[in-house]
């Protein structure tokens, strides 16, 4: 991540912040439509900087990270420097607003990583605390606060959520073999991997054709982080689904949005709705559903972050409708062979075009790359 460095920053500066952004992981996922924000409190009485306080956006998005900061520190905030993943707000919402609490709790410098996009703070939070006497600096590695706060960010701004395209590659580029449900191709730490994800996602999105295929019922199922599952999404223009599906027999538990053309049958739109399901109805063109007006439509209903999970047909869809954000590669080490596999149409092509390596690791024998778009 090319962070740009900033004169008036020291090395404990960035040393603190770069902590700050590690404990902002914490909530991610969890905050509603607020991103999972985090701040350090941290003062230095000479014998080095010592954390008096710390925060992160509390689950479902209130109170704010500052808030419970300075919260911790208490008197100790006097003097000491804030540091922040996004700027501090400026509004009142239903909470006052940050900026001013920081003032009012004597912080004598903030150093923050990414502005908030949003119009009722957009740098009116850094105002606020200089006209209250705070040193503020900016934008200390502010790609990576930002990187985690991808999918706030692009709601707010593009009024979308960010895309992450997630693939499980054999060794020889397939994602499955023709006529068969779901393959093993990668291993369980891998598959522990995309269960993370999903936790950290707000929705997950498939096409019907992997519906029927796999039965699949898309939860998290990492011991621990069930409660965790996101909204589930199938793209289903002609409202295939059976309602003796895994995802719709589910669909009280972990709720199931059906992406369905305007013009589906609407006995069956009533049959879903009646089985727990919501109804997105979408314009389609060609059989196929308008994926920027769903994706505008789901950014409306308060969903930063999609998981698209399957299958080629899908993921072809959104890389050439340049629809996809990021790309979480994963490549096992099974064969499947062209004659029988299934590829993603053009995959190869649209990764050395528009995107970059951001991340590489290894989960057990596999191999997983993300990607990020080229700037
Ligand atoms: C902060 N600290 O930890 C977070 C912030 O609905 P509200 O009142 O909670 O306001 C939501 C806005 O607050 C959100 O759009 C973003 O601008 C900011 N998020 N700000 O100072 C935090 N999560
Ligand atoms: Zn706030």
């Amino acid at each position: 991540m090319a962070d740009a460095p900033s004169s008036k920053a020291g090395k404990a500066d960035l040393r603190f912040m770069a902590a700050a952004i590690r404990y902002s992981r914490r909530h991610l996922g969890l905050t509603g439509t607020n991103p999972s924000v985090a701040t350090l409190i941290v003062r230095d009485d000479g014998r080095g900087p010592v954390i008096v306080g710390r925060g992160v956006t509390a689950v479902g998005g209130r109170p704010h990270a500052e808030t419970i900061a300075l919260a911790e520190a208490g008197e100790k905030a006097r003097g000491a420097t804030a540091y922040v993943t996004l700027e501090p707000c400026a509004h009142h919402g239903r909470t006052p607003p940050c900026a001013e609490a920081l003032v009012a709790a004597g912080v004598k410098r903030v150093v923050a990583g990414a502005t908030d996009p949003d119009a009722r703070v957009s740098g009116r939070g850094y105002a606020i605390l200089r006209e209250g006497g705070i040193e503020v600096i900016e934008g200390i590695l502010a790609e990576s606060a930002a990187d985690l706060m991808a999918g706030y960010l692009m709601r707010s701004s593009a009024k979308r959520p960010e895309v992450t395209l997630k693939l499980a590659l054999s060794a020889d580029g397939m994602i499955g073999r023709k006529g068969e449900g779901q393959l093993a191709i990668t291993g369980p730490v891998s598959r522990a991997q995309t269960h993370l994800m999903r936790a950290q996602s707000d929705a997950i999105l498939i096409g019907i054709g992997t519906a029927l295929a796999d039965d699949p019922t898309l939860t998290c199922r990492l011991p621990g982080l069930e409660q965790r599952s996101p909204v589930r999404i199938v793209l289903d223009s002609d409202l295939r689904l059976p309602l003796s599906s895994a995802l719709v027999l589910s669909a009280s538990a972990v709720p199931l949005w059906i992406a369905c053309s305007a013009d589906a049958d609407p006995q069956k739109r009533q049959a879903m709705i009646d089985a727990g399901c919501r109804i997105l109805a979408t314009e389609s063109i060609d059989g196929r559903i308008a994926l920027p007006e769903l994706l505008e439509d789901l950014a409306a209903l308060g969903i930063a972050t999609v998981l698209v999970e399957g299958g080629a047909d899908v993921a072809g869809q959104f890389l050439s409708e340049g629809l996809v954000d990021r790309i979480a590669l994963f490549e096992g080490e099974v064969e499947i062979g062209r004659e029988n596999g299934v590829a993603v149409p053009g995959l190869q092509s649209h990764i050395a075009d528009s995107f970059t390596p951001s991340r590489e690791a290894r989960f057990g024998a596999d191999r997983f790359t993300e990607f990020t778009r080229k700037p």
